[in-house]
């Protein structure tokens, strides 16, 4: 119910992502200040780690050899450092580790994690450019993404990669996916936006690489030194690892409500990279794995790279396909245009190009109505519901001096057509001069129409078993919910297309109104 999920909405919305005082077990995580060596927090697993035990008040350089720091100092001062940077230290016994480092606020924060063999490193980076040159060399951005999902399998080898995809509402869509063809496909599943609450897209735009090498591993404390949260009373006020902002931390816990949703799904370890455009996240690039797994620090840089340059290639390919789709319009609209400039009678004229007129506003169906007379071309509502909705929607633009305008969720805003929402839960209205009644009404169906089922468009929507779990079917499920009664909204484009369709019909109204004059007199 909707209480229920918005009650849901709110939980995860309040989830302390960056804050959780917790990490994952598969490394070792300190942070100091890098002006005088003195540590500030410590995984509860440092000691263990590093052989010898961090103790409150201690320094660095008791606990790491003095290359080590030489080291991570010097990576700390290079310019444009990333916060995924990494070296190789030693350990005291010797065993390599690579040391992530990052800065946040005042502090310096080492992640020790175990090095990957030199070997797998070598082929992980010829392995990468190889992908790179493939994703490349496909056309289109569908063709990308496809590629995407393949290429990052081979490249990582996770049971299932998938492309996500976010809409301007937030939500998302499974658009490409790559896995065992014996597995359950969820390509062209789509997903509310609740389920990536917003503080974790605001996260996953700084950290572009999220590892999680096994969901039912412990997590571990990080402890705190006390001196810096004593209270004015000089009290130590239970100083927590919750301090640490761990936006930039590999070993950052992960929310359990997030957990849940992997153990549902029966995932037990993922890879998930950012897409990134125009400083908004695009989508995300998912990887699966139904046993424990994780990549190393050399294979996990690669990744972050291989994203940024797709994120540069989404940009370029959408532009392209944005274009194409301007140009398509532009074209159709000509013709309208044209059909209409010569037009003896406008009915006629309008029939004769229906499948342009509804290109050019990207519309499912179109209610025409002059003088008293109308006409249904495409997906429309009975005529009778049409009239309402013209009339509705035309005496609201009144207000507004007779302009054209639009609503995504005509339901919502009249439940009068509740029921005509399948093919008209989008309506947008051009109004003509002369009496109220005259005009156009343009519909689009209701969101759920668009969407086709593992991909196949022939597939009608249907969902199996709703069950309460977290999980991708209940995630599309609740996604039909959220937007029930509302379609594709209108944009600035449909604006500009809408005023100049509006601009052409009054011109013919007055043309042929004119003729019509003169064939009287
Ligand atoms: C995070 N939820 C996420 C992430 C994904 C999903 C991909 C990002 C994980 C990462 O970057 O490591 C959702 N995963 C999916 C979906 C599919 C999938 C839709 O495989 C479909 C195939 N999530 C919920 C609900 C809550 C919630 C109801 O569905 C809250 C109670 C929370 N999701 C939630 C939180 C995070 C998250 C808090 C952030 C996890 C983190 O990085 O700590």
């Amino acid at each position: 119910d909707r209480e229920g999920l918005e009650r849901h909405i709110a939980i995860c919305e309040a989830e302390p992502i960056t804050f959780p005082g917790r990490v994952q077990s598969f490394g070792a995580l300190l942070a100091f200040d890098p002006t005088d060596g003195r540590l500030h927090y410590w995984s509860e697993n440092a000691g263990a780690w590093l052989g010898r035990d961090p103790v409150p008040g201690c320094v660095l350089a008791d606990l790491l050899p003095a290359p080590a720091i030489a080291r991570i100092m010097e990576m700390l001062s290079c310019e444009h450092y990333a916060p995924t940077n990494f070296t190789s230290v030693a350990r005291f016994d010797n065993h390599v580790n690579d040391a992530v480092v990052h800065q946040i606020d005042d502090l310096a924060v080492v992640e020790l994690l175990p090095a990957g063999a030199a070997l797998e490193a070598a082929q992980s980076v010829s392995a990468a450019q190889a992908a790179l040159a493939r994703l490349r060399a496909t056309e289109g951005l569908d063709d990308l993404l496809a590629a995407t999902a393949r290429e990052w399998r081979a490249l990582t080898g996770y049971d299932r990669v998938m492309v996500y995809r976010f809409d301007e509402d937030g939500h998302g869509a499974v658009v490409a996916e790559s896995c065992d063809p014996q597995r359950e496909s969820f390509l062209g599943l789509h997903y509310p936006a609740s389920d990536i609450p917003s503080q974790a897209r605001r996260m996953y735009l700084l950290q572009r690489v999220r590892m999680i090498p096994d969901i039912h591993a412990p997590t571990l404390t990080l402890h705190a030194t006390d001196f810096m949260a004593r209270s004015s009373t000089g009290e130590a006020e239970g100083a927590s690892g919750a301090g640490l902002d761990m936006t930039y931390a590999v070993l950052r816990a992960v929310s359990p409500y997030h957990l849940a949703y992997l153990d549902n799904m029966g995932v037990r370890a993922t890879l998930v990279v950012s897409l990134i455009r125009d400083g908004a996240l695009w989508g995300m690039v998912v990887c699966h794995h139904d046993a424990p797994r994780m990549v190393d620090s050399t294979l996990r840089g690669l990744c972050d790279m291989l994203g940024q340059s797709l994120s540069e290639m989404i940009a370029t390919r959408s532009a392209v396909d944005h274009q194409r789709a301007m140009a398509q319009r532009a074209e159709a609209l000509r013709k309208v245009e044209t059909a209409l400039d010569e037009a003896g009678r406008l009915s006629d004229a309008l029939k004769a190009v229906a499948p342009d007129l509804l290109a050019v506003m990207q519309a499912g169906g179109v209610y025409c109505n002059f003088g008293g007379a109308g006409l249904l071309l495409g997906e429309t509502p009975p005529e009778r519901d049409c009239k309402a909705i013209l009339q509705a929607m035309a005496q609201k633009q009144t207000g507004q001096g007779r302009h054209h305008g639009g609503t995504h969720c005509l339901p919502e805003a009249d439940p009068r057509f509740e029921s005509v929402r399948l093919v008209a839960s989008g309506a947008y209205v051009i109004p003509t001069p002369n009496t109220p009644l005259d005009g156009l009404v343009f519909f689009r169906p209701e969101r759920t129409q668009e969407v086709a089922w593992g991909g196949d468009p022939n597939h009608p929507v249907h969902i199996d078993e709703a069950s309460g779990k977290l999980g991708p079917r209940r995630s599309f499920a609740a996604w039909i919910e959220v937007v029930r009664g509302q379609s594709k909204r209108w944009d600035d484009v449909d604006a500009r297309m809408a005023e100049l369709l509006r601009r052409s019909l009054v011109s013919a109204l007055l043309r042929i109104t004119e003729e019509h004059v003169a064939f009287l007199g």
